[in-house]
Formats: C-alpha cells, sequence, structure tokens
C-alpha cells in the first residue's frame, strides 16, 4: 500500500525552519515563518492570556464534548471583534461563527463548504498570496487562479489591474482576500479603493472570502476590520476566515474562526446545519483550550484592555525594526531607496531580494528568508538587525 508513495514537496515556509535548525552556526536567523518574536527572539507568552489561563486551570472544570461550531461564547465574541459591538448584524439573524481549527482549518471549512453546498470549483488568489492559499483550495478540488495585487514597480497595490482581473474572471468565482496586513507584500488596500473592490464583486456576483490573520498588526483593532466591516454594510453575503495564532501569540493551540455572513435570515439555518456536517466529518468538534483563553480574554475588560496594549506593543516593536533596517541598509551602503519597508503593514516585507540573493543569504550568512524575497520583520530584534542589514546589502549590491 505504501510502496508507491513518493516524497511530497516542502512546504515553501515551514520548509525552512528544518534548513535553519540544522544550520549550526551561531549568528543564524529565521526570517521565515510568520512568527511574531519579542526583543529577546523568544514567542511571547502574552499576560492577558497567561491571566486567563491561570483563571481557567484554577476551575478544574470537567472536558466535556464543544458543540460542532465550538465554543458559543467565544463565537459570538469573534462576531463582536470583526463587526465592532454596535453592528446591525450581531441582531440580524444573519450570522454564523464556528470555531475552527486555526485560520487554516477555517479556511479549508469555507473551501468543503462552498464547494459541497454551492458547488464551487474556482477561487481566485491575489498575485502574489501566502502560499498555502493556494495549496488549501485546491486540495479541496478547486481550480486556483490568481488576480493582479502586488506591482513590483512601485513595491504598492496594482489597482487596476486588481479590478480589471476581477472583472474578468468567470461571475460567481470564490475570491480570497486578505483584509489587513498582506501576505507576503504587507501592501494593503486603501478604504477608497475596497469600495471600488467591493463593487465589482458585486457587478460580478463573486463570493468574498476574507482572511483576516493580523488584525491588530496594522493599525488597531478597529482599523484593521475595517474592510470586514465595508463588507458588511455592502448587504452582500460573504465569509471570513478569523486566526488569532498571531495575534494572541497561541500558535499551537489552533485558535481560529470561520464567520459565514448570509444574504437574509430565511439562509442562516440551512447555512449552519451543512456546516455542521461538514465539521462533524472532518474533526466532529473543536479543541476547548485556545478558544476558553481567547473568550475569557475578549470578553473580560480589564483582559481585554491588558491584550490591546500587548498587541500595542508588537505592533510598535515591528515598526521600529522596519525604521531602523531602512537606516541600516542605507548606512550599509544600499543605494536603492529602500524605505516602501517603512511603509508595509504586518509582519512581512516583501523586500525584493530575488530567489538568488535569498539563497546566498542562507549559504553565506545563515539568514533565512522565503524564496520569493519574503522577510518576516517581526524576527527581527535589536540583537541581529545589524547582521540582517549587513548581510541584505551585500547580497543586493
Ligand atoms: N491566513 C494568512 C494570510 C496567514 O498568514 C496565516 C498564517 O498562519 C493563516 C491564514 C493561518 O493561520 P493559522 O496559523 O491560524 O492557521
Ligand atoms: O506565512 C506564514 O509564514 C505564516 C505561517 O503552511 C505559516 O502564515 C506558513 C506556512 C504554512 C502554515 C503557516
Amino acid at each position: 500500500v505504501f510502496s508507491p508513495v513518493e516524497m511530497a514537496p516542502r512546504d515553501p515556509i515551514l520548509g525552512l525552519n528544518e534548513a535553519f535548525a540544522a544550520d549550526q552556526r551561531a549568528g543564524k536567523v529565521n526570517l521565515g515563518v510568520g512568527v511574531y518574536y519579542d526583543e529577546a527572539g523568544k514567542v511571547p507568552l502574552l499576560r492577558a492570556v497567561q491571566a486567563a489561563e491561570e483563571a481557567r486551570v484554577a476551575e478544574h472544570a470537567p472536558r466535556p464534548y464543544q458543540p460542532m461550531e465550538g465554543l458559543a461564547s467565544y463565537d459570538a465574541a469573534v462576531q463582536r471583534l470583526l463587526f465592532g459591538p454596535d453592528s446591525p448584524l450581531l441582531d440580524a439573524g444573519r450570522l454564523i461563527t464556528a470555531q475552527s481549527l486555526g485560520g487554516t482549518g477555517a479556511l479549508k471549512l469555507g473551501a468543503d463548504f462552498l464547494q459541497r453546498q454551492a458547488g464551487k470549483r474556482m477561487v481566485a488568489i491575489s498575485n502574489p498570496s501566502w502560499e498555502n492559499h493556494r495549496a488549501i483550495f485546491e486540495a479541496a478540488g478547486y481550480d486556483v487562479v490568481a488576480y493582479p495585487y502586488y506591482d513590483p514597480k512601485t513595491h504598492g497595490l496594482d489597482l487596476d489591474g486588481m479590478l480589471q482581473g476581477l472583472r474578468d474572471l468567470p461571475d460567481g468565482t470564490v475570491v480570497i482576500l486578505h483584509a489587513c496586513c498582506h501576505n507576503p507584500t504587507g501592501v494593503d488596500i486603501a478604504m477608497a479603493d475596497w469600495v471600488k473592490v467591493i463593487d465589482v464583486i458585486q457587478q460580478k456576483g463573486h463570493v468574498p472570502f476574507l482572511d483576516i490573520a493580523y488584525q491588530g498588526f496594522g493599525s488597531n483593532l478597529e482599523d484593521d476590520a475595517a474592510a470586514v466591516r465595508l463588507f458588511a454594510e455592502s448587504g452582500l453575503a460573504f465569509l471570513v476566515a478569523s486566526s488569532f495564532s498571531k495575534s494572541f501569540s497561541l500558535y499551537g493551540e489552533r485558535v481560529g474562526a470561520l464567520t459565514m455572513v448570509t444574504a437574509s435570515q430565511e439562509e442562516t439555518a440551512p447555512v449552519l446545519s451543512q456546516l455542521k456536517r461538514v465539521i462533524r466529518t472532518n474533526y466532529s468538534n473543536p479543541p476547548t483550550h485556545g478558544a476558553k483563553v481567547v473568550a475569557a480574554v475578549l470578553t473580560t475588560p480589564d483582559l481585554y484592555q491588558q491584550w490591546e496594549v500587548e498587541l500595542g506593543e508588537m505592533r510598535d516593536r515591528i515598526r521600529d525594526m522596519r525604521s531602523s533596517l531602512v537606516a541600516k541598509l542605507a548606512a550599509a551602503g544600499v543605494a536603492t531607496d529602500m524605505s516602501f519597508i517603512q511603509q508595509q503593514r504586518g509582519m512581512f516585507s516583501y523586500s525584493g531580494l530575488t530567489a538568488e540573493q535569498v539563497a546566498r543569504l542562507a549559504d553565506e550568512f545563515g539568514i533565512y528568508a522565503v524564496s520569493s524575497g519574503r522577510i518576516c520583520v517581526a524576527a527581527l530584534n535589536t540583537g541581529n538587525i545589524d547582521a540582517v542589514a549587513n548581510a541584505m546589502a551585500a547580497v543586493l549590491k
């Protein structure tokens, strides 16, 4: 049974962890995987999370199965975070939220649901996008196409290309959109331009599927949800995949959610029943711990405030690293204007390094980045940034 099995290709991002681990050099730096590290180079345990966990452990609560759609208080809190506490959608009977295994799990639930229940076979992702978008939807049986997004000449958004690309897709295509802090480019869509994107999507009957994995890493929790809220105001039916891996630094607990906004109250019960079927036939019901912790933080004012402060600290540290990197690259003799790194948002920078330059960074300096040139700015700290800037300068010359 196993003899015909061939080696699968490595994940282009997670595969870097193995190469990094095998590197014996003391000064090695991993700018590959999108994880927030603190100034000490550690994955932080947020104080708000720790407080919620301590309270939870002290409860010595039993561990029954959860409902298929997960913890109700968590699902409701996710909706408030996405749409805002005053959103009319919260009471409109048009929202379905299911706790998921991270943002990845939310995308997979949505992919399976749309295929089985809406007959969807085509999905469009941005060019470029998070590599796993393509992989998840291909594995779910979709044809994956790309719409223009990033313009390497301006290091910015190719808005006209994007709008035309969306117009050129067959009507009713599922369109994956990064709600904020685009992975991998760090280039976001301005609010005035989101209006144009929504307009085309509406005209074409496309199915918007928003991916929000970095809420709080761009400007703040509210502003980073602005695109989601614009879609909410449009009256369209759409889907949202939330991930709390980064914003709560809870990567391994797999905390995410799929939210579906139906077009009318009548649609909600059948959609929920079919979503539960997708869940039941995949993993039955989700784990308890991460959702309990996140729900406690989101629903306890003190902890929420604490969390917002900690998110702000992470965001500010990344911003400091961006300006510092730009300054250090210039000081190291890089003649081209690298200030775009400072304009980009979220954890990543599309540095403009070529695959060859990225390979040299790893070979000659033990500095690992994604071959697309994406670097995780959140992995920089005052201890490694000089080495990174000097190495980047060396390969850019
Ligand atoms: N979507 C995007 C754009 C991401 O960058 C990530 C990163 O991990 C995810 C989804 C998946 O999140 P999770 O780790 O919670 O599955
Ligand atoms: O883009 C990243 O680095 C993160 C982490 O298959 C990640 O989103 C990377 C690859 C992958 C799963 C998560």
